[in-house]
């Protein structure tokens, strides 16, 4: 049985992907760990966790040997609107951070999954059916440490030998935890306010469209790639994967199908716009359907029911 080590475990991804994994591989054999505590009671009494600084390379390397850990996920990262408030540590933490999870891997023969992003892509990408290998410019320091970061697991792949492998997500929406401070957070907010207030004041404007995921889409996506094939592999790392792609009034148009009553209006971010128009409107994701059978199964329409749903009963708590 795989010995899995996920970093930044109790952000968006990480507070599912843990549970997630714990029921394919077993409790005892998923250790989970963040920089800091926060109130993820399932996630941090569930199984094993780990207080780690990924930039504590020392500390990163204990963890591995004390649990034995043959698979890292890494998902410890600093997203794009936070990151261009602070561009230094969104570098250090994005580069440094999987520099070391890297050389771990390398001396101690693990594999590696770590994710990229639409970010990796900027203003000069094809922004309609985004082939998997174009032109990469991004224009924020999240998109740079993004290409760096695809780069360095493809390194380390043909250079050492290291299993490394990822793809490059979409914007995610959940229910669990809120996301961590990057530009297409508007479309989990907007379930949010739309069962607490029936309205939202949407950042981004109308006519923006970006690929988006709903999270169980992406639990699916880690384990298939994890467990792909090798042979099969010809990308390897920053596989596109896409689900839906939509613009701020289609999912008020979808949410007025379950609250008719509900009003978006719009109050424009310069800076998280600006990003959203240099990342692409929709993603080709064939190369990931042809090298390890990928398919979403989510679609906007059944995602806006689900989170309805869910997040009616997590709100009524
Ligand atoms: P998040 O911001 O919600 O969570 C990141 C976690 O990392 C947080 O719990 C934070 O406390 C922790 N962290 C920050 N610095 C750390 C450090 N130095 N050491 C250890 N932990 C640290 O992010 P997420 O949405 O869960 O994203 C996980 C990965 O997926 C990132 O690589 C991100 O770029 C990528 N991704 C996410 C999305 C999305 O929409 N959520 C889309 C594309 C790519
Ligand atoms: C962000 O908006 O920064 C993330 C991402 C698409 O990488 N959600």
């Amino acid at each position: 049985m795989r010995k899995i080590l996920l970093t930044g475990c109790l952000g968006q991804i990480g507070t599912e992907l843990t549970l997630h994994f714990r029921k394919e591989y077993g409790d005892e054999n998923v250790v989970a760990s963040n920089r800091t505590k926060k109130d993820f009671p399932e996630v941090i009494d569930g199984g094993p966790f780990e207080l780690l600084d990924v930039l504590d390379a020392n500390r990163l390397a204990e963890i591995c040997n004390k649990y034995k850990i043959d698979t890292i996920v890494h998902l410890a990262a600093i997203l794009s609107a936070v990151g261009e408030v602070k561009p230094q540590h969104a570098f250090n933490v994005n580069l440094n951070g999987l520099y070391n999870v890297l050389e771990v891997a390398r001396e101690n023969d693990m594999q590696v999954f770590t994710p990229s992003s639409i970010a990796a892509f900027g203003p000069s990408t094809p922004p309609d059916n985004t082939p998997q290998d174009t032109i990469q410019r991004p224009n924020t320091i999240y998109g740079v440490t993004k290409v760096a970061g695809e780069l360095l697991c493809d390194y380390y792949y043909t250079r050492f030998g290291v299993d490394t492998r990822g793809v490059r997500l979409p914007g995610l929406i959940s229910h669990e935890a809120l996301p961590g401070g990057g530009t297409t957070d508007y479309a989990v907010h907007i379930y949010y306010d739309a069962i607490r207030y029936n309205r939202y004041e949407s950042y981004i404007a109308a006519g923006t469209k970006m690929d988006m995921m709903y999270m169980p889409d992406c639990l699916k996506a880690f384990t298939l790639l994890l467990e792909a094939n090798p042979d099969r592999l010809i990308h390897r790392n920053a596989f596109n994967i896409a689900a839906m792609s939509f613009a701020p009034e289609d999912m008020e148009k979808e949410i007025k199908k379950h609250l008719p009553d509900f009003e978006l209006s719009y109050n424009v971010d310069p800076v998280r716009q600006a990003i959203a128009d240099s990342w692409p409107n929709s993603m080709d994701d064939s190369c990931a359907r042809d090298e390890w059978d990928w398919k979403p199964d989510y679609d906007l329409a059944a995602m806006t029911a689900d989170m309805l749903k869910q997040l009616r009963i997590k709100l009524a708590k």
